[in-house]
């Protein structure tokens, strides 16, 4: 594959103002046809050839000016047309003609059809499959594009922009026509055309705009997108009261497909979703999949104003739309919901996804500065840490002067295709701060490590923290420099209460944030009556880890006292680590592990403090996951000595806690009918968690068994069946419930995506003979990216002893299965390897087994550049 760098970027010799579009659909031959209005930048030669992009392309007709070319004036391959026969005036048309096979299209990128439906996706470059284009984000078009379809077969023709007209065909056929005022880049281009049903509703914007509200999914499934509509009216209103930002067409459409690479995609007025996104009512629906819809909804929706009305320069920008629009859809979900509860959850899966990313050879900075496949960069570090550096500026500036410089990023670039620094720029003009050293985030790949000690001076009456900052080297990036961290903190006094200090000397302190920018700095703190105990990171303020020397009883201290909940759960998921990792060294040497009696009795004092909020509590109650003590001990991992520690703390505190969580347990059933609201959701998080306690004191299935059977809800019941499959396998009851599971919901692919996630993920080394058998489940098909990862990609990255068999068996599988996904879906090929990423930091045995299978995998002719690409990197 080609290198592509940011330095090499120039802007285009052509412009393409105006593009229309004509589809002539049929399932195996739909014809494109392509009107583009073209110009001539100023001081462009017009004996510069006009190249375009192209991709897997069949070209059937060409025109400039009306006229056709002669043999030497243009040049068409399936990836690119050049045209050289180029009239001397400025401005002309060109029309081109393609044929191209929508049902033969697996790579669901371009046009595809998915259950009979014909839609679209063209990000990051898949506009490229349907026509020859300037497909590249920089080029801005106004579309208006035409549909015709068999009424039969497509009644529902939806495009970008607002419906103009439609009308009846000769043949059974029909047309509508749809305009798009606002130019954009092709990448956001959509079309969809089936047979749906559909929901509708409005909403007015504040200076009294109607927009026609509508979401589309397959017919009978209309009462399952309401949740989506709510969580969609709620988004609308959030970004006028938060952002100021308003909708800015007629309609909104939004379609549900069931085949689809992504979670969801912002095309201008017409988001397609993953049906994943959409779907939800209590009987097929997790609290998990209401919140993922409510956060997808919203991120696809805030895109129309950071992504859309202000796109990005080129691909290298990704981060300037992504993660800002995570940051965005992350504030959302916290003012709908517990603020601290969601931060949490985001440090988690920043931590599960983003940190080993950034730890090992797939590490890139935020905006990278090289690329052989876009589609790979579509990572935690872009989307996730992309949010935590939108997140430290508004730290860094309060939130006052962060809306300042928001405000005054929307006001210069509506319109444009913009860059980092621009971005960046708006922050610095609207409050008067350098970020000019914050910027190395953008740019250094690599997680930071902060060390930090501790001096207190009774006399003086001074406490002066040191901090050192330190930041490995990654691939393609040795020396670092050191970066701006805005550190949130508190000095907390016997009493629990924070103590304010007289002053502050040496680094920066604004407020209660300490910004260090040397590589070690110093503060001290004056006026400090008491030894206090320091909370460092509170809020979970910069993506860093934190290497600091408290003692036990005062992390104790803080995860029972510290006024932020983020800094409380920090200190008892670092006791939780350290005493895991102690039990994994005892278990390699032959030994029970020893558990800490102080960390068994801080869990059970958390769980029965009532003045904190249950889904607080669920998350102080599960123990971190294997894969994320694995990450912490950073190498010469053996995943089942990882296994058998965490068991054995599992069951110490289930033991010691017995009588209470069953109390517990009692007193929080369900009462009244299913709401998904947060509280609700945490009550069911928290009774979740002392299931899974009980049923292991117990060592009995029949809490989970009982569970199962009254649930009324999927929360309930798929918890059960995870406790039952994961803890009680080979029993009847796991047996049952799982027929009972697959008779009930045996219709429904995507609801039996959970049946196979909770059997793909069920630990020991048996999991590969059970998912292979399941491969032949009647619903099961690699075609389907849903599938293939509910599958193969959970049995991957979420179950640390199955996947990592000692003997390697696994690996070889994997490796077997992406060659064979990836000569038809390249894109879900490369996504689901880079669950082999950190393989080198497994113990000898096992990494060379990983090391063998990737070898094979990269010594594979043919590859896709996507998977080539993962798998050369991964080698390193
Ligand atoms: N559809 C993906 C997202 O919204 C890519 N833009 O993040
Ligand atoms: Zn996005």
């Amino acid at each position: 594959g080609q290198l592509f760098r940011l330095e090499d970027y120039r802007p285009t010799d052509y412009l393409i103002p105006q593009t229309s579009l004509t589809f002539d659909l049929h399932p195996e031959r739909t014809i494109v046809r392509a009107v583009l209005s073209v110009e001539r930048r100023e001081g462009v030669s017009a004996s510069q050839p006009l190249v375009l992009d192209g991709d897997d392309l069949k070209l059937v007709g060409l025109t400039v000016n009306g006229a056709l070319l002669g043999d030497n004036g243009y040049r068409a391959t399936p990836e690119r047309l050049e045209i050289a026969e180029l009239p001397a005036e400025d401005r002309f048309t060109v029309e081109i003609v393609t044929e191209i096979n929508p049902t033969t299209n697996r790579q669901l990128m371009g046009l595809y059809r998915s259950s009979g439906v014909y839609c679209t996706q063209c990000e990051a470059e898949g506009f490229r499959r349907i026509t020859y284009f300037l497909d590249r984000p920089d080029v801005l078009s106004v579309y208006t594009v035409r549909i015709e379809a068999s009424k039969a077969e497509a009644p529902v023709l939806l495009s970008n922009g607002n419906p103009m007209e439609a009308g009846d065909l000769a043949g059974g056929r029909h047309f509508a026509v749809w305009h798009d005022p606002h130019p954009k880049p092709s990448y956001l281009f959509a079309l969809v055309a089936g047979d749906l049903g559909s929901i509708r509703d409005s909403f007015t914007t504040r200076s009294g705009t109607k927009v026609d509200l509508a979401i589309y999914v397959e017919d009978g499934k209309e009462p399952r997108a309401l949740y989506a509509m709510d969580a969609l009216k709620r988004s609308m209103q959030w970004d006028e009261e938060v952002f100021g930002r308003e909708y800015d067409l007629d309609v909104f459409n939004v379609v549900a497909v069931s085949d689809f690479n992504m979670g969801a995609m912002e095309n201008k007025g017409l988001n397609v979703f993953n049906d994943k996104y959409v779907l939800a009512d209590a009987e097929t629906a997790t609290d998990t999949d209401y919140a993922g819809i409510e956060a997808v909804i919203a991120h696809e929706y805030f895109h129309n104003w950071t992504g859309n009305r202000i796109t990005c320069r080129d691909w290298f920008q990704l981060c300037l739309k992504e993660g800002l629009t995570v940051f965005r859809d992350h504030e959302f979900s916290a003012d709908q919901r517990s603020r601290a509860v969601k931060r949490i959850a985001e440090v988690k899966t920043l931590k599960a996804h983003q940190f080993p990313e950034d730890a090992g050879p797939l590490a890139h900075p935020v905006r990278p500065r090289q690329y052989r496949e876009i589609n790979n960069f579509y990572t935690a570090t872009v989307y996730e840490k992309g949010s935590e550096v939108v997140r430290m500026i508004r730290t860094i500036l309060g939130p006052d002067l962060f809306r300042k410089g928001m405000d005054l990023y929307f006001e210069r670039h509506d319109g444009e295709a913009a860059t980092i620094e621009d971005f960046v720029k708006a922050f610095e003009d609207a409050s008067g701060r350098d970020l000019s050293q914050f910027a190395l985030w953008y740019e250094q790949a690599g997680t930071p490590n902060l060390s930090v000690s501790y001096d207190y001076d009774p006399a003086e009456k001074t406490f002066t923290i040191e901090l050192e900052q330190s930041l490995k080297a990654t691939p393609g990036q040795s020396r670092k420099k050191p970066m701006h961290i805005p550190i949130e903190f508190g000095l907390i006094g016997s009493d629990g209460k924070d103590i304010t200090p007289a002053s502050a000397t040496g680094a920066e302190v604004t407020g209660d944030v300490i910004h260090l920018r040397q590589r070690k700095e110093k503060v001290r703190f004056t006026g400090i009556g008491e030894r206090p105990v320091p909370s460092l990171l509170r809020g979970f303020s910069a993506p860093v880890t934190l290497a600091s020397e408290l003692p036990h009883e005062d992390l104790i201290f803080l995860a029972l006292n510290d006024s932020d909940p983020v800094g409380r759960w920090q200190a008892l998921t670092k006791l939780l680590t350290g005493a895991l990792i102690a039990g994994v060294k005892q278990v390699r040497g032959g030994k029970p592990p020893v558990i800490d009696a102080d960390i068994v009795n801080l869990v059970g004092e958390i769980a029965a403090n009532e003045t904190l909020d249950a889904a607080f509590r669920a998350l102080c109650l599960t123990p971190p996951g294997e894969s994320d003590i694995a990450r912490e001990i950073g190498d010469n991992i053996d995943p089942d000595a990882v296994l058998a520690s965490r068991e054995a703390l599992i069951k110490a505190i289930a033991e010691a806690h017995r009588q209470a969580f069953a109390a517990l347990y009692d007193k929080l059933a369900n009462t009244g009918t299913f709401s998904p609201d947060a509280e609700s959701a945490g009550r069911r998080a928290l009774r979740n968690c002392l299931l899974d306690y009980l049923s292991v004191a117990e060592a009995d299935p029949s809490h989970a068994t009982a569970q199962f059977r009254a649930a009324d809800n999927m929360t309930d019941r798929a918890a059960a069946l995870g406790v039952l499959v994961h803890r009680f396998g080979d029993s009847d009851s796991a047996r049952e419930a799982l027929g009972a599971f697959e008779e009930r919901f045996g219709g429904d692919p995507l609801v039996m995506d959970k049946w196979f996630m909770v059997q793909a993920t069920r630990p020991g080394a048996a999991a590969l003979d059970r998912v292979r058998a399941l491969m032949s489940h009647r619903l099961f098909s690699l075609d389907n990216p849903n599938r293939t990862r509910a599958l193969i990609g959970l049995f991957a990255t979420a179950n640390q002893t199955g996947f990592n068999r000692a003997d390697g068996a696994a690996y070889d599988f994997f490796a077997d299965m992406i060659l064979k996904i990836d000569r038809e879906n390249p894109q879900l090929a490369a996504r689901l390897l880079t669950a082999l990423r950190s393989w080198r930091s497994l113990e000898p045995v096992r990494r060379e087994h990983a090391r063998a299978a990737l070898a094979r995998i990269a010594a594979t002719e043919k590859l896709s550049t996507d998977v080539k690409d993962i798998v050369e990197r991964t080698l390193g």
